[in-house]
């Protein structure tokens, strides 16, 4: 069985990889009553107290394949003391304190270069954990300093690092009227990392994330009848449009769900990825 490992970087990066940690467990809870550690399971968790990946084994501890990076320490810090405080551990972990103050180029050169080493680090130690390590899969907005810019520096790396192993990165795209007032400066800058360094791109548009989050809730409200109940997993998390879900929760759920479901396809994408490479590498060298 093939490994992937999500990186996820910044605030977006963060919450849209907490909520697809989070959906990840409770679908499998739901389908895997009697507890086992499965196939399906091991190509995102390793169950820790077991020394070898090695499948139909009670599920003992359980650690997300992920490594956390974001140059602010309060989202990561929220989520250590959230439902999914149990399950990452500190190794796992990169924060700074002040952020990148969303610009691209503090995030991908100033930390970037100061946190080159340990980033290393700990992808490695993520890969070495798996026992075939088939892809990376790095979470980040545009918009922002970290995720953008050193997104796409971890990016970089991890094509240094592990050229065999596919690239397929979640890009959150701002609004027309995002708050950040440099996130389409930031959104160029990373589009062209990303056109340089990754396997694969899967854009989410945050406007269109909008919409269909207002879609669901009139659906949800709508008359005549209900036909999509308040506490469907596509928006919550938690079970319900509560007042207690943050405000980007329901989007990033829409995102989670995506993820999910892409990744029951991995390895056939990452198949399909490697024999366009090898093809695109060959008409190139043929134009050379
Ligand atoms: N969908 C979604 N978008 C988000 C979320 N958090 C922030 N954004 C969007 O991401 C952009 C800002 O990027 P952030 O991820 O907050 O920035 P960062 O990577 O933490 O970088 P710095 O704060 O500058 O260090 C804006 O376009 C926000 O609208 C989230 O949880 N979900
Ligand atoms: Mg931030």
């Amino acid at each position: 069985m093939t490994q992937s490992v999500v990186v996820q970087v910044g605030q977006c990066g963060n919450q849209v990889g907490c909520r697809f940690w989070d959906l990840a467990l409770r679908e499998h809870a739901h389908v895997n009553k009697k507890g086992l550690y499965d196939e399906a399971l091991s190509s995102f968790f390793r169950n820790v107290d077991s020394s070898e990946i090695c499948v139909g084994l009670i599920l003992t501890y359980l650690n997300p394949q992920a490594v956390l990076v974001d140059m602010e320490e309060g989202v990561v810090n929220e989520i250590l003391q959230g439902a999914l405080s149990e399950v990452f551990d500190s190794t796992q972990l990169l924060t700074d304190v002040s952020g990148s103050g969303n610009n691209w180029a503090v995030g991908h050169m100033t930390y970037g270069s100061a946190y080159r080493e340990q980033i290393v680090d700990k992808l490695r130690k993520a890969a070495e954990d798996c026992d075939c390590l088939q892809c990376f899969f790095l979470i980040h907005s545009m918009g922002g300093g970290t995720g953008s810019g050193l997104g796409t520096r971890v990016l970089g790396l991890l094509e240094e690092e592990f050229p065999e192993v596919c690239r397929i990165v979640t890009s959150v795209y701002p609004t027309a009227e995002d708050d950040v007032i440099t996130s389409p400066y930031n959104s160029v800058l990373a589009m062209r990392e990303l056109t340089e360094h990754a396997n694969c791109v899967l854009p989410v548009e945050n406007q269109s994330l909008l919409d269909i989050v207002s879609k669901i809730k009139h659906m949800s409200h709508g008359k005549p009848g209900p036909m999509i109940k308040r506490d469907s997993t596509i928006i919550s998390g938690q079970g319900g449009l509560s007042e207690a879900e943050k405000p980007f929760d329901a989007m990033n759920n829409i995102v989670a769900n995506l993820l999910l479901n892409i990744t029951r396809y991995m390895m056939e994408i990452c198949e399909l990825l490697k024999r366009h490479l090898v093809e695109f590498q060959g008409t190139r060298s043929m134009m050379t």
